[in-house]
């Protein structure tokens, strides 16, 4: 009940949680450095130029003054850290080594501002994190030690898991993290659902899929965003988010390393599921950094049913 003494368990910061969770001191100071550095972003946000950077990412895509600074400012916390062998970003066209000794280390794939085409109109953005052991980034999400997304929205949250499950903080007005919810899980199924891409571009069974969750009461809920839909859908604990296949692009959109492995962890951690529709995320072996997948996420009963009707095949 008590971390510190005298504090209710509420009023405990993200260090002093991650302290009394028994987590290795190396990996308690990445998640710390990756939070800190979240502070720097929040500032880029508010005050930062909403321009074009005049470059592209590593899919080949424009990018945002936003994208390079707050890559920047992440890359060089981890840079610096002590702990970080590797890393990849979704900015970056290759793997940045730190170190060449594994030992206690770890490597580090994120996507610094995830939905930064969204900032100029206000909506919310988020940092995407997924933690390796060792110097290894091509490994299934199943390997994965940790992952964690700052979620830049009317408040700042951070959540983050370890594989001891999943649990959630909120910025104060000191821009410290203090722990706002504990052990989050999902329902068995839920009444939101989260469509990317266009749906002319579906294919039949997607669209199956669409009209069994309108059938059965399902509201429609996206931002465009994925860090504010994916929490949307674990915070209220009942929901599907979908990035599918589509006609012109049968890897979808999102990207396996920056965006779907740290979200599947996370969302597995809290009872929920992940598929790419035929088999989980998390056990896709990587052939590549830029590797997309699509994806079904949140509910398992839900994530069970979009397999069914997509039989395999989309
Ligand atoms: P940007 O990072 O280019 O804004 O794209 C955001 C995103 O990668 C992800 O956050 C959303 O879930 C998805 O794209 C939205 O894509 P659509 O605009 O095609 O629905």
């Amino acid at each position: 009940m008590f971390g510190e003494a005298g504090k209710t368990k509420f009023q405990i910061d993200l260090r002093q949680h991650l302290r009394d969770q028994n987590i290795s001191g190396n990996l308690v100071h990445l998640l710390c450095e990756i939070a800190e550095a979240s502070k720097y972003v929040i500032n880029a946000i508010r005050t930062g130029d909403l321009g074009v950077a005049g470059t592209s990412n590593l899919y080949g895509e424009e990018q945002l003054a936003l994208d390079v600074l707050s890559d920047r400012i992440i890359r060089k916390r981890l840079q610096h850290s002590g702990v970080v062998c590797n890393i990849a970003s979704e900015e970056m066209e290759e793997i940045f080594q730190v170190s060449s000794n594994p030992q206690g280390m770890f490597s580090v794939a994120y996507d610094p501002l995830d939905g930064s085409s969204l900032v100029d109109v206000n909506l919310a953005v988020g940092t995407i994190v997924g933690i390796y052991q060792g110097c290894d980034l091509l490994q299934t999400g199943r390997k994965m030690v940790g992952a964690v997304y700052i979620l830049y929205g009317p408040r700042v949250s951070l959540v983050y898991s370890v594989g001891k499950g999943v649990y959630e903080f909120t910025m104060n007005q000191l821009m410290e993290f203090t722990l706002t919810r504990e052990q989050i899980r999902m329902q068995p199924s839920g009444d939101i659902y989260s469509p990317g891409g266009l749906r002319k571009k579906y294919c039949e069974g997607n669209e199956r899929f669409i009209r069994y969750l309108e059938e059965k009461g399902s509201k429609l809920r996206y931002s465009g965003g994925f860090v504010p839909d994916i929490n949307q859908v674990l915070i209220k604990g009942k929901g599907v988010f979908m990035y599918p296949a589509l006609t012109d692009s049968p890897n979808g959109k999102l990207r396996l390393l920056f965006e779907l492995n740290p979200m599947a962890f996370l969302i597995e951690q809290a009872g929920g599921a992940a598929t790419n529709g035929e088999s989980p995320i998390l056990d896709i072996v990587p052939e590549s950094l830029d590797q997309r997948s699509p994806i079904y996420i949140g509910c398992r009963e839900d994530v069970e049913k979009a397999r069914e009707f997509l039989n395999g095949g989309c």
